[in-house]
């Protein structure tokens, strides 16, 4: 690889000068330090990545939570000086010498229904991230390889049997109308974050970017937006079984179809440090109106069992009606089976908890008549 241009690593120098004094809480402010930034600043992957393809989303957005995203799988290692504390801090510690488990996705069977205490959970949802070998992550990716990209996704999702079978389409095929309809049911990526634009995920878009929908839209399959793939099972109500079921068997069966990337290190390679290892998120939509008025009790609750609360559409979204989004934060350094089960038992409490509260406020209510 070509040394980086002089030019390039002064316009370099000056945003991390800018950087250095924002006010900015991500993990990527706190890990690139001065050392760190110098000891890695000149290096470049073999497929071209530099420090700077994966910083610029960081840079741009000092509201980032973690800021830094992998131009390429070799990024996870030649710039392991940055990404190993981040990744070590969000999956609450994976520490450099520790080596992600193998895959199990265990038995579907041991996980019941959220709802048994109440109808809580409007609807349960498990994606997983998944990058095909041999091509760069986002920015680093040509037109042509999005193209490529696409056709080898769409072969893979042809001939699904049974309930799994479904019609891929490109998004350049969907009207404005249904595109914003398949958004409000929340089966199709937004549009125009900010945070992955910065990245460089947004380039030639909509180039070989589309959605695959089984027919009665429990298993979707969207492609090269933030990463290769994103497989995703979800339906009504808090059947965390049946969903987890029917996730596992769709990926395995792409993944017999697909070479999926990964590392002996870090599991399943994706685009941000976030998505490794199992890449798996597992997410409720969960109503609670008194823990949402006390959102201090219903983040330390979720911090507590490795929880994270997003809002109604997603990552960077407000909560609507009390209607939150709270899924399993640690993706890496513990099984498929094992990551379910913390989201599983950490909901069962926070409906506990919801519950506990309501009892509390009728207690209340009874004695002051
Ligand atoms: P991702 O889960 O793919 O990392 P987002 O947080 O942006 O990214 O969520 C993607 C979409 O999935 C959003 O529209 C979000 O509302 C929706 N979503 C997440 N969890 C659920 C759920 N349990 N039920 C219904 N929709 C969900
Ligand atoms: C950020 O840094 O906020 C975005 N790039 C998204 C990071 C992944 N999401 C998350 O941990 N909540």
């Amino acid at each position: 690889m070509e040394p980086i241009d002089p030019a390039f690593m002064a316009l370099l120098d000056e945003e991390y000068e800018k950087f250095k004094v924002t006010d900015s809480h991500s993990l990527l402010k706190k890990h690139l330090t001065q050392e760190v930034f110098d000891k890695i600043k000149h290096r470049v992957t073999a497929e071209g990545a530099t420090l700077h393809d994966c910083i610029k989303s960081g840079l741009a957005n000092p509201d980032s939570n973690i800021g830094l995203y992998a131009a390429d799988a070799e990024s996870y290692i030649l710039f392991q000086e940055l990404f190993d504390p981040v990744i070590d801090e969000y999956h609450g510690g994976f520490e450099p010498s520790q080596f992600h488990p193998i895959s199990d996705f265990g038995d579907p069977i041991d996980l019941g229904d959220l709802n048994e205490l109440g109808n809580y959970v409007l609807s349960t949802r498990v994606r997983c991230a998944r990058s095909i070998e041999g091509y760069p992550f986002n920015p680093l990716l040509s037109s042509e390889m999005y193209a490529e990209l696409e056709q080898d996704v769409g072969y893979a999702l042809e001939d699904l049997e049974g309930d799994l079978s479904g019609k891929y389409r490109s998004l350049k095929d969907i009207s404005s109308e249904e595109q914003e309809e398949l958004l409000e049911k929340h089966l199709l990526f937004k549009q125009g974050d900010r945070f992955l634009e910065a990245a460089g995920a947004s380039r030639f878009w909509p180039e070989g970017r589309g959605i695959f929908l089984n027919e009665n839209n429990t298993l979707v399959v969207w492609v090269n937006e933030e990463d290769h793939m994103r497989i995703i099972s979800m339906q009504e109500g808090g059947n965390i079984g049946e969903v987890y079921e029917r996730f596992v068997r769709a990926v395995t069966i792409l993944g017999e179809r697909l070479p999926f990337s990964s590392s002996e290190r870090l599991g399943f390679l994706s685009f941000c440090p976030t998505n490794l290892g199992t890449a798996i998120r597992a997410s409720v939509h969960i109503r609670l109106p008194l823990l949402g008025e006390d959102r201090q009790t219903l983040e330390e609750t979720a911090a507590k069992f490795n929880l994270q609360v997003r809002g109604t559409s997603g990552e960077h979204s407000e909560a609507e009606d009390y209607v939150f989004d709270i899924s399993n934060r640690r993706r890496l350094g513990l099984t498929e089976m094992e990551a379910l089960k913390e989201m599983y038992d950490g909901i069962r409490e926070i409906i506990q908890l919801e519950i506990d509260m309501e009892e509390g406020n009728s207690q209340c209510r009874k004695k002051s008549y």
